[in-house]
């Protein structure tokens, strides 16, 4: 079978069927394939089908692409403020990882610490002793850059690869774990560091048959000591399986990629690091753009959605009242403005009490007297810079940053 396996969506459904396949013929089981970990799914339950996701995925919660799945709107209960562990979008480019958080090690490394310590050399830091300094909680978005990418396509009428996410490729939640900067000043960072690359402890990814290594991306020192943390806990409960037991880097405001799963290992470097996922990912390619892509994408931008399913029915006859939320990388939501009639006409929304930092902004709006047929519904919001959503982005190949006001089809019968 020949499949275009540079098409990042392929290459997950293509996976997710070979995962199937060896799991029922009990291949996986101290198999190499997985490298440091066997999937949870099938060691925890049996009877469940295994898949490189561990957790149930029940279909009114979730779209599944392959070894992603995506939250649905319409799922969205309006009073939960959080995203449930449970709800929580997944997004595993191998699979998730089972670790015994008793064996688990934090390694620390690299030319940016005091003595230059080697990979062999490392500081370590087990699950316990990270559980043992002061915590910190931070209530923030993790959002896929590629959130919202089926649009450009559905939109726009372009071709872009990767996994055709709607807007459910987000998550709120409350992180609570060890500040980066406390593990870097105990590991001996020194003034000279410039960056730091965590990586993960899944299997190493495998693009067009060439083999990329740990998924890793390096951040900059100024924001790996401001606001980062290595998260243990989400919304109270330890981390599940699927989003990065027992530690994972959680990077406020950044793109989703920063927030390595399973960290493993942190190099400190006094030079600036290179991973595939700053170089030949997460950077914006296409006509409109440099050869070698634009800068790395660090910031996520503004977004909105309503808390409706794709062809929502409504009932004719009574006012509706719209639920939805706002978010932006860059800083909380000052206003929301929402169409019941195409884009020809905006109303603001309704917004609920301010939010955290990082998180989004509720809101809502009535639409007093829906008439049957069919609609489109638009929200758009701007932050606290003055980012607002446009009415069109410029295409590029990977479909990352959609920010364009999506419009939401709905039918009133
Ligand atoms: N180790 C590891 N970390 C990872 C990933 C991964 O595949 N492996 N995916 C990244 C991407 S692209 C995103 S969007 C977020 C998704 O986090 P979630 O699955 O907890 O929602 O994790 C990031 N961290
Ligand atoms: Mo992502």
């Amino acid at each position: 079978m020949d499949h275009d396996l540079t098409d990042e969506n392929v290459y997950d459904a293509v996976r997710a069927h070979q995962w199937a396949r060896m799991s029922r013929r009990g291949l996986l089981r101290g198999s190499a394939v997985l490298g440091a970990g066997l999937a949870a799914g099938a060691a925890a339950s049996p009877a469940r089908a295994a898949g490189p996701i561990a957790k149930p995925l029940p279909p009114e919660w979730f779209v599944s692409h392959g070894t992603n799945a995506e939250m649905r709107w319409e799922s969205v209960r309006t009073r939960d403020f959080l995203t449930p562990a449970e709800r929580f979008f997944v997004r595993n480019h191998t699979a998730t990882p089972e670790i015994d958080a008793a064996a688990y090690r934090l390694r620390v490394w690299g030319s940016g610490l005091r003595g230059a310590p080697g990979p062999g050399e490392a500081v370590e830091f087990g699950y316990d002793d990270l559980r043992s300094l002061r915590a910190e909680t931070v209530t923030a978005a993790i959002e896929c850059t590629g959130n919202a990418r089926s649009f450009f396509t559905g939109q726009q009428g372009q071709t872009v690869s990767g996994t055709p996410w709607k807007l459910g490729a987000i998550g709120v939640g409350r992180w609570r774990g060890v500040p980066l900067a406390t593990v870097l000043r105990r590991a001996g960072i020194a003034p000279e560091a410039v960056d730091v690359l965590p990586s993960g402890l899944d299997a190493e990814y495998v693009d067009k048959g060439v083999a990329k290594g740990r998924v890793r991306r390096p951040l900059p020192v100024a924001k790996a000591l401001q606001d980062v943390l290595l998260a243990y806990e989400l919304n109270g409960r330890p981390l599940p399986p699927d989003h990065g037991f027992p530690v994972r880097v959680v990077v406020p405001g950044w793109a989703g990629i920063a927030s390595i799963k399973w960290v493993g290992d942190i190099q400190v470097a006094a030079e600036p690091l290179f991973s595939p996922w700053n170089t030949e990912y997460y950077r914006l390619f296409g006509a409109q753009y440099p050869p070698e892509g634009s800068e790395p994408i660090t910031r996520q931008n503004v977004k909105s959605a309503f808390e409706l399913g794709w062809n929502a029915e409504i009932r004719a006859g009574r006012r509706v009242e719209l639920t939805g939320r706002s978010w932006s990388g860059g800083g909380p939501v000052r206003r929301v403005e929402v169409s019941v009639d195409g884009g020809a006409s905006w109303r603001p929304a309704r917004l609920e009490r301010a939010h955290a930092r990082y998180a989004w902004q509720r809101w809502s709006h009535v639409w007093e007297s829906p008439a049957k047929g069919a609609h489109e519904l638009l929200a758009r919001a701007v932050d606290e810079t003055g980012a607002r959503q446009p009415e069109t982005v410029p295409h590029n190949t990977f479909g990352y940053l959609f920010g364009a006001v999506v419009r939401h089809p709905v039918t009133v019968v």
